[in-house]
């Protein structure tokens, strides 16, 4: 079994002041024995239940490649256990062995694409897995953009063509993204309005605004962000 706990036992003894040494103010000590007491844990006895809350872009109830997490969303068990996802979509529940319903709550703005509740039956040291699949009610759109160098070849700066690969972007919802080997990177999200941010890699200098405001207007539209660097 795992460590359970270590409990470490000093026991010293402490002189008056050594006045054969000016320098040292205190008290001198001595540690003359210790003990580490090691207790093992009982045999394991849990079983998890986890999952992810996912955009259901396709609406086919399953996590395609691209279909990011939704962050902050409820579940809980019958038991009245309750977890919130992580920025990825995650939770995890750590259960006695038995038969749970796992819940969802759909966050504002979303329908499901699959079940709300889920009945699991989880056994001892094993994980069973309950995803939860959502869509936002006014579809999703894509917002594209580019990192680009610029560089004064004498006459001022100007763009160079060249991407800049390895740059941080996120938006105001919390999702993140790093730009390619060509520069680009891109977020598919739903149809709302966003703040796109840059983050400015060691070395470089923004020529231009570092955050740009755009809005999605209606399912499948694309919105255009280009950033320069110097
Ligand atoms: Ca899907
Ligand atoms: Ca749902």
């Amino acid at each position: 079994g795992r460590i359970n706990r270590i409990r470490i036992t000093a026991i010293g003894t402490a002189r008056a002041p050594d006045v054969r040494h000016e320098q040292n103010q205190g008290f001198r000590e001595t540690i003359i024995s210790s003990e580490v007491t090691v207790t093992r844990n009982r045999p394991v006895r849990a079983a998890y239940i986890r999952g992810v809350v996912f955009n259901d872009y396709n609406s086919d109830g399953d996590q395609d490649s691209g279909e990011h997490g939704l962050a902050g969303v409820t579940v809980r068990l019958n038991t009245g256990a309750r977890k919130l996802t992580t920025a990825s979509g995650q939770y995890a529940f750590r259960v006695d062995p038995g038969t749970y319903t796992v819940t969802e709550t759909d966050p504002s703005g979303y329908n499901s694409t699959t079940p709300n509740a889920v009945v699991v039956t989880a056994t001892k040291g094993a994980v069973v897995m309950a995803n939860f699949g959502d869509r936002a009610i006014g579809g999703y759109g894509t917002i594209l953009g580019g990192v680009e160098l610029w560089a004064d070849e004498g006459g001022g700066l100007e763009p160079t063509h060249d991407g800049v690969p390895g740059v941080e972007i996120y938006l105001n919802s919390g999702q993140r993204d790093t730009t390619n080997n060509l520069g680009v990177f891109s977020f598919l999200v739903p149809v709302l309005s966003y703040t796109v941010t840059m983050v400015v890699p060691p070395g470089f200098a923004a020529v231009g605004p570092l955050s740009v405001d755009k809005t999605l207007g209606a399912e499948g539209d694309t919105a255009l962000v280009l950033f320069g660097l110097v």
